[in-house]
């Protein structure tokens, strides 16, 4: 179980996590340039889809982005949290930043999606205030420089040290470990090889078998892969998606909700079958 704020996610089954992107400069082509409207109808569509939990965005961490100011994030995501006060799912908001972690939490959100694992001044006290769940985000260096050459002695190696000590630095601040998530970080600070590698050994990055989190969909990688535009990379990160989960993925974070439930009903049923 995953404790998330007044909710308790089970994690028997891989759990689908829709993207609402309020960002106008999304890479993916799906970002709402901040029209509530639009947001709220992109959510209410995500949940009919069949997602088992949101994550609202509201500063773009594509590379080369740069950052949002405070108000202007709050000013996206307010609205459409308080439009979305009926919601009956889990909410997360991805964010970095303190004061938007203890605004977001004080109006329905129960999961902080964090890029950068709470290391901002503040971040780890703005959610151990709180019973919300927390993803713990690998990432090498910063949005606006973090693909310009990203290196590593061994990537593998060094993810899972670093999320240990995000884990232990949590576990410190008083954050249980029923909170939290892992995530490697796909496309954050790495190159194809860094994230084919991690993809591959995906399994052996869960930290005192704490669940892991996957974010793939639509990303570049799966565009390198196949030279298929954003716009065509459905079946990429379909693909990818069911690759994570054979390797342990407990949350498929993506964009494309009742596809990626489609694939993995066939995932699961072929899973739960037993050999005679
Ligand atoms: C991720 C994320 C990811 C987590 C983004 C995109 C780029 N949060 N936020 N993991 N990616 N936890 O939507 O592809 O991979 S923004």
């Amino acid at each position: 179980m995953l404790r998330c704020g007044a909710f308790q996610l089970p994690l028997t089954r891989p759990l689908v996590m829709g993207i609402v992107n309020l960002t106008p400069d999304s890479f993916s082509g799906d970002g709402l340039a901040s029209n509530t409207r639009e947001a709220v109808a992109r959510a209410r569509q995500q949940i009919d889809a069949g997602a088992d939990l949101l994550d609202i965005g509201a500063e773009s961490s594509r590379p080369g982005a740069a950052p949002t100011s405070e108000e202007e994030e709050l000013r996206r995501l307010l609205p459409v949290l308080e439009a979305l006060g009926d919601c009956t799912l889990p909410i997360s908001v991805d964010t970095y930043k303190p004061a938007v972690m203890r605004v977001a939490l004080a109006n329905g959100a129960s999961m902080i999606n964090d890029i950068f694992a709470l290391r901002m001044p503040g971040a780890m006290a703005a959610v151990a205030d709180s019973d919300c769940a927390v993803c713990l985000m690998h990432m090498q260096g910063a949005p606006l420089t973090m693909q310009e050459q990203p290196a590593y002695a061994d990537v593998v190696a060094t993810v899972q040290a670093f999320l240990r000590a995000r884990v232990s630095a949590a576990l410190a601040a008083g954050i249980s470990r029923d909170r939290l998530l892992l995530d490697p970080g796909f496309g954050f600070g790495k190159t194809l090889q860094h994230n084919l590698d991690l993809l591959y050994h995906f399994d052996e990055l869960s930290i005192d078998k704490l669940p892991l989190l996957a974010g793939i969909s639509r990303k570049s990688m799966l565009g390198t892969i196949t030279g298929r535009p954003v716009a065509q990379r459905l079946a990429g990160s379909l693909a990818a998606a069911l690759l994570a989960t054979q390797r342990g993925a407990s949350i498929l974070r993506v964009h494309d909700v009742s596809e990626t439930r489609d694939a993995l009903a066939v995932w699961q049923a072929v899973n739960t079958t037993e050999v005679a």
